[in-house]
């Protein structure tokens, strides 16, 4: 059974859902939390990973939560991709750089790549296939979340923290790289060091640098379908070399079907960078 808890800490109230198990030998129930959801006005369906969301339960205390700060809070996401969207088109790093500091001036890294980000980008991308906007716009706006996603990360790289160390990659033919560098920036802000390898590493050069580098866990970014393949037989050729490295597999390629077989864990909630530290120190 999944129930969500809800937390207060100054003031303000955090929700977490939570897995009960029956414990048949010490006879008591065992509370496990799957996830961490934020703060309370702030959490949608759309944060609760997909296997729990037709959940009764959770749907009713969602709706019952669905309070005017919730509403408000959902303007301001629409506001706030508005102007990114604006500002990415407009190659305006400057701008692009304000409306991330205005939203983590609230709220934290995650939440901005995933809630406002990263849907701007998916619209950016139907909008040009579409036809609706133009391969050089599309270029501009892409290289300027990559120049705030760098700014983002080289900002935290200045911490000393030493969660561990991970390196990040997509597959030979795979040229998307933004999600390794969102993944890199968060991870980095999470005190991992981390080394981006993307996009496209061969495997070979990829085993190489596994033995120096001494990773605690290794992520492959795959966008499109086609890559698939690649990623699988990269994964295949490291996890041969290096059996306890954990690899952890994820990225649009797998929002449609998800039924593909890695020697790795296949990570298909698209909204999980709050997790993924506990899920590498899980390994
Ligand atoms: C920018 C972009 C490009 C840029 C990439 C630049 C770069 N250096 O990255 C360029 C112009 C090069 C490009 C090229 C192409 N693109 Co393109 N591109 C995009 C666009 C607009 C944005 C992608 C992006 O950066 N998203 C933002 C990032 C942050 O999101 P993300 O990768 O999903 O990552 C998040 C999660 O998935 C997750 N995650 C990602 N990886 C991992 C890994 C693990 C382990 C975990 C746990 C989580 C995780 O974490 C991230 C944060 O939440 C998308 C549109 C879209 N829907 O996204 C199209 C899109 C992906 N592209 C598309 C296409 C068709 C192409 C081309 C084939 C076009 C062409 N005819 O040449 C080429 C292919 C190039 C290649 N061989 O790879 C299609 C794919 C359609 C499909 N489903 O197959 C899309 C969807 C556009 C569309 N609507 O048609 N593209």
């Amino acid at each position: 059974m999944v129930f969500l808890r809800k937390k207060k800490v100054k003031g303000y109230e955090y929700l977490y859902l939570v897995k009960s198990t029956w414990d048949k030998k010490r006879k008591t129930s065992r509370q496990e939390t799957i996830k961490y959801l934020g703060e309370k006005s702030a959490v949608s369906r759309d944060d609760i990973p997909e296997e729990y969301r037709e959940d009764a339960k959770i749907n009713s205390f969602l709706l019952q939560n669905t309070s005017k700060d919730r509403k408000k809070y959902e303007q301001l996401i629409g506001q706030l991709r508005d102007k990114l969207f604006t500002s990415l088109t407009d190659g305006n790093l400057k701008e692009t750089m304000n409306v991330y500091t205005s939203f983590v001036s609230n709220n934290s890294l995650d939440k901005f790549y995933e809630k406002v980000m990263t849907p701007v980008m998916t619209k950016i991308g139907h909008l040009w296939s579409n036809g609706e906007l133009s391969i050089a716009t599309e270029h501009v706006a892409s290289n300027i979340a990559h120049s705030l996603v760098k700014v983002i990360s080289d900002d935290f790289r200045k911490s000393k923290y030493d969660r561990g160390v991970v390196i990040l990659t997509t597959p030979v033919g795979e040229d998307h790289d933004l999600g390794c560098n969102v993944l890199d920036s968060f991870l980095t802000s999470k005190g991992f060091t981390t080394f981006n390898l993307s996009p496209a590493t061969p495997s070979e050069s990829l085993i190489e640098f596994i033995k120096t580098a001494r990773p605690d866990a290794l992520f492959v970014s795959i966008t499109l379908e086609d890559n698939i393949r690649s990623g699988q037989r990269l994964v295949k050729k490291i996890h041969n070399e290096y059996k306890k490295l954990p690899i952890f597999i994820g990225g649009q390629a797998f929002s449609q079907k998800t039924n593909f077989r890695f020697e790795g864990k296949l990570i298909t909630d698209a909204n999980m960078l709050e997790q993924m530290p506990q899920i590498i120190k899980k390994g």
